[in-house]
């Protein structure tokens, strides 16, 4: 007689343990209801590979692939011999190798997203592409300046085409330094120097990734990761911050403005147009179309009170810092703002765009329109964007969407509520005059405030949301700890629109959550405790800002000196990894949450946790708690400071009010 074997029971699926953002919440509630499935049901519904999870999946030969299993607790020297993949590739290689092909996609993402970024500058400059122009000159000059592009007597046109030309290079230059490392400190370049990581140009680094880790080409873990050092450096001091420069000279250096976020900024009586991806050379002429006169015109003839644009991602990073559009939602709440049933079309370019938009759509009257000749997906509306057309193609892309307004169904229509108010786009240039003011525009003012301790360090939360770990949360039980210690706070990417929802980005949070110093440093200077500096290529903008604190003096001669760290909580990406580790090579302590791509062998690991720090003076960490790892932040940035001298100084933070008074 068989017994019947008593079934697992099926976890329910309850929102409310899912997100902490209400207006996901109301969403998956719904999703639930209609039998919508999003990315949250499948996360539930798959499981990780426990192998590949751990780095530990080999699949660069059809020998394999490999899965080597995790060491036994007590492990004989035999028993360690074979762990390995057919070719002998021990867990430190294949790890190692893993990693460093999630490097070479990252950089290659931002860094394509760069190149294109640069050609479409040049077709401006040489006056190709109309309905671009050059908004920032200042930004001009001093990118200028950084390629070592002589300016007198040269008109504004051809310096634009020369630093087009002369940045466009640096992708496919083979020998010598990238331009942007200059900007680093010296001492920082010399630690570059040493271990021969000073990328030679863009594309070599990568494709030279490629080859190091196929079959039995690089087998030592050690020099994997310098080369993986190499290859990140081409993406945060090379194709990124070539993006953001150029996108900034295009488009507007950001300054500092109000906006709004969340699902609640969709408007029932207007065309609703959600933008989400990567790009801004697009979804800048979609800004710029939806205010033409005919486009509103037309939206009108069809019976809708104007339209109403939203971002996702980064593409919503980029929009909100230079023009102040709503943001619709951060990576998890992308299939979402279609389940408001209010959608006309979802317009994506690259990076981040889930295929299952498409599915979810078809329950709906929502378009998805891919636009790009690098990212399609099957079953969307396919209208490719071309520079020497934009805005022709963005109205077009805006009529569809118009189009579509009478075959929505008002009875479907479900917006959550919810809106946050914060003031977006810092820069290192607004740092600059903020703090320092019009007339003494300098970090000194930072500088000063984190000599005397008011501000105890500063550290970069960015990255992604997971569905692996609750939405939203672990960015905002990490943000809200670091603020509580008095460390001020920058974000990018997904995390910074996390921040936002929860109010973070608003000068009214800083009574609210930081420390005594740090609140009356953003009162007297009236921002936010939190800086929003823009989209993951824009954390370039850290480096520079980290850099500008070195040259400012009293911190210390290297980026490795300063009292900083950075994190990616919730991070999923590639492009995280890429990120993570330009920073531990710029001398950052980094740590991730949700899991760790490394764990399968013990000597990577700890190479990337400590050995890596006498190399390049920064490290990993892995931490899933995030009061645990806003204490780990908060422990190196008090080392750094006991390093420089500065520890005592912070000790009179705790003061009584008349000693504030005299401050
Ligand atoms: Ni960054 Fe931007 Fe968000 Fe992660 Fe994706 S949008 S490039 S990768 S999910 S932060
Ligand atoms: Fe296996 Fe080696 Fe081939 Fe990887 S490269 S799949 S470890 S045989």
């Amino acid at each position: 007689m068989s017994e019947e074997k008593p079934k697992k029971k099926k976890k329910e699926f309850n929102p409310r343990d899912l997100s902490v953002c209400e207006a996901t919440i109301e969403m998956l509630q719904r999703s639930e209801r209609e039998g919508i499935e999003t990315a949250f049901q499948r996360a539930a519904r798959i499981r990780p590979c426990p192998i590949g999870a751990d780095g530990m999946c080999c699949r660069h030969c059809a020998m394999g692939p490999c899965r080597v299993q995790p060491p036994k607790k007590e492990e004989t020297p035999e028993m360690k011999a074979k762990r390995v993949g057919v070719c002998g590739a021990t867990p430190s290689t294949i790890a190692a190798r893993n990693f460093l092909r999630a490097i070479a996609a990252g950089a290659a993402a931002h860094s394509d997203h760069g190149r294109g970024v640069a050609e479409t500058f040049i077709a401006m400059a040489k006056g190709e592409a109309k309905d671009y122009s050059i908004k920032d000159e200042d930004k001009l000059m001093a990118v200028a300046g950084h390629l070592d592009i002589p300016t007198d007597g040269k008109d504004i046109k051809q310096i634009a085409l020369e630093v087009g030309e002369k940045a466009l290079a640096q992708w496919s230059q083979q020998q010598g330094e990238i331009y942007m490392i200059n900007r680093a400190p010296e001492k920082r370049k010399e630690i570059w120097r040493k271990h021969g990581v000073v990328p030679r140009g863009i594309d070599r680094e990568i494709v030279e990734t490629m080859h190091r880790t196929s079959i039995g080409v690089d087998q030592d873990y050690k020099e994997l990761i310098k080369h993986g050092s190499r290859t990140s450096l081409a993406d945060g001091w090379g194709g990124s911050m070539l993006a953001t420069e150029l996108q900034d000279i295009m488009f507007g250096t950001p300054t500092p403005k109000a906006a709004t976020i969340n699902l609640g900024i969709l408007k029932e009586d207007h065309v609703n147009v959600v933008i989400h991806g990567h790009e801004p050379l697009l979804s800048e002429m979609i800004v710029a179309a939806s205010q033409e006169p005919d486009i509103l015109e037309y939206a009108k003839e069809k019976g809708a009170a104007g339209i109403q644009l939203g971002g996702i991602c980064c593409t919503a990073n980029e929009i909100l810092m230079r023009h102040g559009v709503p943001v619709a939602g951060n990576f998890l709440q992308q299939e979402l703002a279609i389940i408001t049933g209010a959608l006309e079309a979802m317009v994506v370019d690259v990076q981040c765009v889930m295929e299952n938009l498409v599915t979810v759509a078809e329950c709906f009257h929502t378009k998805i329109i891919t636009t790009n000749p690098r990212a399609h997906i099957r079953g969307a509306t396919h209208i490719e964007f071309e520079e020497h057309h934009a805005l022709d193609i963005a109205k077009k892309i805006l009529k569809e969407a118009v189009d579509n307004f009478a075959n929505r169904d008002p009875e479907r229509v479900q917006i959550p509520p919810q809106t946050s108010d914060m003031i977006v786009g810092f820069t290192h240039e607004t740092i600059n005059y903020m703090l320092g003011g019009t007339f003494r525009a300098s970090y000194r003012p930072l500088n000063d405030n984190i000599i005397n301790g008011r501000i105890r360090g500063v550290a970069g939360v960015v990255g992604c949301n997971n569905p692996r770990v609750m939405h939203d949360d672990y960015h905002l039980k990490m943000v809200k700890e670091l603020l509580k210690h008095d460390v001020l706070v920058v974000t990018t990417g997904c995390n910074a629109l996390a921040c936002g929802k929860a109010g973070l980005l608003s000068p009214l949070a800083a009574p609210v959550y930081c420390g005594p110093g740090l609140a009356e440093v953003c009162e007297t200077v009236g921002i936010p405790p939190v800086l929003h500096l823009g989209s993951c290529v824009d954390n370039s903008r850290i480096l520079i800002a980290c850099s500008e604190m070195v040259k400012e003096g009293g911190l210390g001669d290297d980026l490795a000196d300063l009292p900083i760290a950075g994190a990616a909580p919730e991070w999923m990406s590639e492009k995280a990894i890429a990120i993570g580790q330009y920073f531990v090579t710029s001398g950052a302590y980094v740590v991730f949450g949700v899991t760790f791509p490394t764990l399968g062998s013990k000597e990577l690991t700890d190479y990337l946790f400590k050995g890596i720090e006498e190399d390049f003076g920064g490290r990993w960490a892995f931490i899933p708690d995030p009061i645990e790892a806003a204490h780990s932040i908060i422990a190196h940035i008090d080392a750094k400071r006991k390093a420089l001298g500065i520890d005592v100084a912070m000790e009179r933070v705790l003061v009584d009010m008349a000693d504030r008074r005299e401050v």
